[in-house]
């Protein structure tokens, strides 16, 4: 992935990579990936925000770089978004259908409140819930809040998982909504951290 990444042309080695258990241990619904979400068909994908949903840096900015001006301006529109919550828009120059903007949160300041487990999760629960209202049936999710907001990769893997379990546990009728949910990792540390982590919450049925 990472020459692929490289020489610039990762679409196709990113759709084969999103096959189903792309490692042994994951229930049918659930794959890992290591790529830069701009390039995934999926039909949403989940970016890591600021409250101001005016771009920024990290996937925000390449998210925004690769959709072109007009995503910016239809999150104006929006009047912003809470810490834990998300809103959806189109995806113009992207390859998916939809760009959900999650709004994680700064894990230091949350930690100290107690909440950042929450908000987290919130981002989570709160993204599938807008998928199937907009009749999406696959998502990817980037690595919300590891960067720039400080969150450890294993204790973001670990609310990420259990927030979307569960979604997925709590409404039977939620997983015939869902085709696929790919958690999109960029660096190793949280690739690792997912490796590790999805064989507890999705073991193989
Ligand atoms: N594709 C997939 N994942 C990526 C990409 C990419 N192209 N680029 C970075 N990541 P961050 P945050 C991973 O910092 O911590 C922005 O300025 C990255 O390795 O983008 O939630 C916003 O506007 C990390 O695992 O978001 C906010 O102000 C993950 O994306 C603030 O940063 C999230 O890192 C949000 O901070």
């Amino acid at each position: 992935i990472a020459d692929l990444y490289e020489s610039g042309d990762l679409t196709q080695a990113a759709q084969d990579d999103l096959r189903p258990n792309a490692t042994p241990t994951h229930n049918s619904k659930i794959s890992l990936i290591r790529t830069d979400i701009t390039k995934l068909a999926v039909d949403a994908i989940v970016n890591a925000a600021n409250e101001s949903l005016l771009g920024g840096g990290g996937v925000d900015g390449a998210i925004h770089r690769a959709a072109g001006p007009e995503l910016v301006d239809e999150c104006e529109e929006l009047d912003g978004c809470d810490t834990g919550d998300a809103k959806i828009t189109g995806a113009y120059e992207l390859p998916c259908k939809k760009v959900i903007h999650a709004v994680g949160p700064v894990y230091h300041t949350r930690k100290r409140q107690g909440t950042h487990t929450k908000l987290l999760q919130g981002c989570y629960t709160r993204s599938l819930d807008l998928m199937v209202e907009n009749g999406c049936r696959s998502i990817a999710f980037s690595a919300l809040s590891t960067g720039v907001y400080g969150y450890p990769s294993e204790e973001a893997a670990e609310g990420a998982l259990g927030a979307v379990k569960g979604w997925l546990d709590a409404d039977e009728k939620r997983s015939g909504k869902v085709d696929r949910i790919v958690f999109c990792s960029f660096l190793e540390k949280d690739e690792k951290a997912y490796e590790k982590l999805v064989p507890r919450f999705f073991p193989q049925s």
